[in-house]
């Protein structure tokens, strides 16, 4: 199937904080392919893949990168398909040098950036999601249920707090 969702992330050593980005996205079984390439080091590759990734099908980019993560940037600057961007934790600045270096685009070219690190992720694949429901009703109920769940499970924790502190 063709993939409608591309993940990229500036190196492998990106890969353990994007889990819950490949768990999401395949629990709404939506097609997607991973790569590793880089804005520093594989500059070229990653220019080429952002050129031809609408022709290929691809809908929504999510870029993963940390330090100074330009990664997001460069792709979005090479297509006008949306591009959601993961800041990922490195030390010594644990993510505040790629946060700011993905969120302070210049005013045409935009990345939309996530929550930092794992949880960025899953949002980042639920923003995809929603961005692919937009034209696709199936996806759209998907997600509305999703949600209903969330909150349904966090009504029961509430529910069941409330009991444990009422006591015997
Ligand atoms: C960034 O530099 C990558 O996205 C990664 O978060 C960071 C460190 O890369 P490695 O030295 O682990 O390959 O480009």
């Amino acid at each position: 199937m063709t993939s409608k969702v591309a993940i990229i992330m500036g190196s492998k050593s990106d890969l353990p904080s994007l889990k819950g980005a490949f768990e999401t996205l395949r629990s709404f079984d939506i097609p997607f392919e991973a790569r590793v390439l880089s804005a520093h080091r594989t500059p070229d590759a990653a220019a080429d893949y952002a050129k031809t990734a609408e022709e290929r099908g691809i809908r929504v980019l999510i870029c993963a990168a940390g330090m100074a993560a330009h990664l997001a940037g460069v792709i979005a600057a090479h297509t006008i398909l949306p591009v959601i961007g993961i800041p990922i934790a490195s030390e010594p600045f644990n993510g505040l040098d790629a946060l700011l270096a993905m969120v302070q685009m210049p005013p045409g070219i935009p990345v939309s950036t996530v929550t930092a690190g794992p949880a960025g992720a899953k949002n980042a694949a639920l923003s995809a999601v929603a961005i692919l429901a937009l034209s696709d009703p199936v996806l759209s109920r998907k997600l509305k249920e999703f949600r209903a769940e969330q909150t349904r499970k966090v009504e029961e924790a509430d529910a069941a707090l409330q009991k444990e502190l009422a006591g015997p």
